[in-house]
């Protein structure tokens, strides 16, 4: 797919939505009792677990680095993949029931970028049907269509932190790095991004909030929130190289980043160096 716009490329987990807490470990959970294995990943767990992207990978790490020698069982990868495999049904289940909802501004930046043309393009580290069912329960199925490009799961080699799935969307939209903005939530997405000399918008939530802190100063996002705000529920700015000149991001402010990134001045100014 080629297009001529700028674009706009979303992660999917922790920033489209919270699906970690309340959706994948919930998944693994069951999948684990199902699979005759005695662990229970608690919230807290969970959250060190995130550190490792992909599903089978962190089951994998979870096995070789918490489970004493003697019992580190399923050692195979194929054993692995079939415990993924339903953890991921139970997942699908989770988001057909309508337990995950959108954050806070992200249907609006989606309709706003869709009706000022730009791209629209997703790099995740899940599996691409966790994203397409994401997307179709919460937005409906008419707007999958609007993602020009779906990049997930094992589509790369490498997974983020490497920069693997943000070259593969860019190649696919046939874009340079300068005409697109990402919006990632963790420490590895981020990492990953600016490793594809992407330019970021940092979403932060409960289990990525210490995230910014661990990003060494030349790869930092160039704003970070809590939430991307909406006109009457205001978002925080926690960070980054610009001020947010209004209480929500919108698709003017994504706009004045890439005149930004060409460095040219915005017509509209509505950036504030800090
Ligand atoms: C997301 C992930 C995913 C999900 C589970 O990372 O790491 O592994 O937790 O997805 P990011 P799968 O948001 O950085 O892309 O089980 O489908 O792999
Ligand atoms: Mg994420």
């Amino acid at each position: 797919m080629i297009i001529k716009s700028n674009a706009l490329i979303f992660d999917v987990d922790g920033t489209l939505a919270e699906t970690e807490r309340e959706g994948h470990r919930i998944a693994f959970n069951l999948a684990f009792r199902d699979s005759g294995l005695d662990w229970n990943w608690s919230i807290r767990l969970y959250g060190q677990l995130l550190k490792i992207g992909g599903g089978k990978e962190r089951i994998q790490y979870y096995i070789e680095n918490y489970l004493p020698p003697e019992s580190r069982r399923p050692n195979d990868w194929e054993s692995i993949k079939r415990v993924h495999a339903l953890k991921n049904n139970y997942y699908l289940q989770l988001l057909k029931d309508g337990v995950i909802p959108l954050r806070p501004g992200v249907k609006r930046l989606i309709y706003e970028a869709k009706q000022a043309n730009l791209g629209l393009a997703i790099a995740t580290t899940s599996s691409y049907a966790n994203v397409v069912t994401l997307i179709e329960e919460t937005l409906g199925p008419e707007v999958l269509s609007w993602f020009s490009v779906i990049a997930a799961g094992d589509i790369v080699a490498q997974k983020k932190p490497a920069p693997d799935i943000y070259h593969y969307v860019l190649q696919q939209l046939r874009l340079e790095p300068d005409r697109c903005l990402v919006f990632e939530d963790s420490a590895q997405g981020v990492r990953a991004a600016i490793a594809a000399n992407l330019q970021v918008i940092m979403i932060l939530n409960d289990y990525t909030i210490h995230d910014l802190a661990d990003l060494n100063p030349e790869v930092q996002p160039v704003i970070a929130l809590n939430h991307l705000g909406e006109p009457d529920y205001p978002c925080q700015c926690l960070g980054g190289k610009i001020e947010l000149p209004k209480k929500y991001l919108d698709v003017k402010l994504c706009q004045s980043l890439f005149y930004r990134e060409m460095g040219l001045s915005h017509p509209t100014n509505l950036m504030t160096e800090t």
